[in-house]
C-alpha cells in the first residue's frame, strides 16, 4: 500500500454535510488510488455503538470508540474519515492525542444552525422543536465549535457548495502534507 494513514475527523451539527463530505472525499481519494474508510457516527450507532444513547456520557463514549477505531485504521495505512457530530472539544482532543502529530486532521463543517435547520434532511430538527426528540444537538443540547481545526469549511448560505468542491479543499490539504 503506497500511502500513509491518517484520520480525517469531520465535526459539525446534524445537517451540516458531514456524511456527504465523507462520501465525496472517499470517492475523490479512490480516484487517486488512495484507500479510505468512512466511520460514520450514525452508522456506527447501528453496530459498534448500538448500546449508546445521546446523553452526554454516551456521546463521549461514542466519540472515544470511534477515535480508537479510527486510530487502528490509520495504523493500518488507511485514510480514515470519521464523521460524527462529536460536540465536545475535550473528547475530540482526546482522539487527536491518540495519533502522531499531524496525523489527525480536524475538518469543521462551519454551518449556522439556521441553515442546518432549514435543510433538515431527515426532519429531525422539526421533531426536536416539537419536543419529540429531547437533547438534540444545537436545539437543546450543546455543540462546542472547534477553535483550531486544520480545515474549516464555511457555508453561510442555504445553497451549499458542491460536496466535490469541498472534498477538493481537503484533498489539496492532504497533498500539501504529503498524504
Ligand atoms: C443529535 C441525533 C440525535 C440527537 C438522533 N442529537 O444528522 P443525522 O441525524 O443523520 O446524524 C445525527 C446522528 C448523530 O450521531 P453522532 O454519533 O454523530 O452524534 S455524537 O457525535 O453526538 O455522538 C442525527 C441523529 O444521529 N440523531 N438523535 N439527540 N443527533
Amino acid at each position: 500500500l503506497n500511502q500513509k494513514g491518517c484520520v480525517i475527523w469531520v465535526t459539525g451539527l446534524s445537517g451540516s454535510g458531514k456524511s456527504t463530505l465523507a462520501c465525496a472525499l472517499s470517492r475523490a481519494l479512490h480516484a487517486r488510488g488512495k484507500l479510505s474508510y468512512i466511520l460514520d457516527g450514525d452508522n456506527c450507532r447501528h453496530g459498534l455503538n448500538r448500546d449508546l444513547s445521546f446523553k452526554a456520557e454516551d456521546r463521549a463514549e461514542n466519540i472515544r470508540r470511534i477515535g480508537e477505531v479510527a486510530k487502528l485504521f490509520a495504523d493500518a495505512g488507511v485514510i480514515c474519515i470519521a464523521s460524527l457530530i462529536s460536540p465536545f472539544k475535550k473528547e475530540r482532543d482526546a482522539c487527536r492525542a491518540l495519533l502522531p502529530q499531524g496525523d489527525f486532521i480536524e475538518v469543521y463543517m462551519d454551518v449556522p444552525l439556521q441553515v442546518c435547520e432549514k435543510r433538515d434532511p431527515k426532519g429531525l430538527y422539526k421533531l426536536a422543536r416539537a419536543g419529540k426528540i429531547k437533547g438534540f444537538t444545537g436545539v437543546d443540547d450543546p455543540y462546542e465549535p472547534p477553535l483550531d481545526s486544520e480545515i474549516v469549511l464555511q457555508q453561510r448560505e442555504e445553497i451549499c457548495d458542491s460536496p466535490n468542491a469541498l472534498a477538493e479543499i481537503v484533498i489539496s490539504y492532504l497533498e500539501q502534507k504529503g498524504y
